[in-house]
């Protein structure tokens, strides 16, 4: 009886429409409070893919908080960016899509993820995915990887993330950069806790750069990016940067990136690379504390910022 009734209530749910015209958030309630128009699916260069997914952190938990977190910071973001002296969202448009159902597994949530992803992509947009946990990346990846085939991976990250399975999960957020090299070559930064092995594949090569030795700025940063294929996706996850900057995540490690490294070794991509999607994952809210998701809108900013003025404009 109990077990019919189960059944019955699951044949009841609609599985979400993951076409852009269903998702698309229409009015105000955009990412960064942009015009309606200019946060168009039509008119917006870039595209906001909410990913609300918390299922497999196993130390503090809360990243499916991130999304809405990150988009109430977003409303206070000042849109001048005053490194580059542009306006950058208000040249380019911002989209923001519904976020999506994450009732699902770490697989099922990246076969979403990429369903929406291939259409951004498809339509020569750049998609900026908003976590949830790191799990949720492959899917932005495989649909940049599947329009740039020679994509390499920049990902910052206080964890390594190269076991191949982890609690029995290929889908997991210890898991995120194992299954992104599966398509891509990885350049590490920020890297302060991990396992013995040596991982990666000769072909698809993970370049690690250890926050112990690479904590400042210099040569290295040249030589790091040096190592990056010509298009890139850009994967971050928040810890990869010190708990200073971004305190309120699942797996806090001292001694991470500044805000200002982290932001010198995207910019210095950008400029000679061409980064055609990135994402900023593993948020986790705190009541009391909003530094960390300021911190995120800032940096979906200042990316987007980076993109502009450099990848958009050698594209052009
Ligand atoms: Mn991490």
């Amino acid at each position: 009886m109990k077990t019919k009734t189960a059944k019955t209530k699951t044949s009841k749910v609609k599985a979400q429409d993951l076409s852009i015209a269903a998702l698309e958030v229409k009015g105000e309630n955009n990412y960064f409070a942009i015009e309606p128009d200019l946060a168009s699916f039509k008119r917006a260069k870039f595209v906001v893919i909410q990913a609300p997914f918390d299922k497999t952190v196993t130390y503090g938990g809360g990243t499916g908080g991130g999304p809405a977190a990150i988009w109430n910071a977003s409303q206070q973001v000042e849109l001048f960016d005053e490194q580059t002296g542009e306006e950058p969202i208000l040249q380019h448009g911002v989209c923001t899509l519904k976020p999506l159902n994450c009732d699902c597994d770490g697989e099922e949530i990246n076969r979403r993820i990429y369903e929406v992803a291939k259409q951004v992509v498809k339509a020569g947009k750049i998609p900026i995915l908003i976590g949830g946990e790191h799990t949720v990346s492959f899917g932005a990846v495989k649909a940049c990887w599947e329009k740039y085939p020679d994509l390499s991976i920049l990902h910052f990250d206080a964890h390594s993330d190269l076991r191949d399975e982890y609690h029995g999960q290929k889908f997991n957020h210890a898991t995120a950069a194992a299954r992104m090299n599966e398509l891509a070559p990885i350049v590490q930064c920020g890297i302060r806790s991990r396992e013995a092995y040596e991982p990666g594949a000769k072909e698809r090569p993970v370049t690690v750069y250890h926050a112990f030795k690479y904590n400042q700025s210099g040569p290295w940063v040249d030589e790091a990016v040096g190592k990056l294929s010509r298009n890139v996706y850009l994967t971050i996850d928040v810890d990869g940067f010190d708990p200073s900057v971004f305190p309120a995540t699942g797996t806090p490690e001292p001694g991470g990136l500044t805000w200002w490294l982290g932001l010198e070794i995207i910019e210095r991509a950008a400029k000679s690379r061409n980064i055609v999607g990135f994402d900023v994952v593993e948020v986790a809210p705190v009541k009391g504390n909003h530094v960390t998701e300021f911190a995120a809108a800032r940096l979906v900013g200042k990316v987007i910022a980076y993109i502009a003025r450099y990848c958009l404009s050698n594209r052009a």
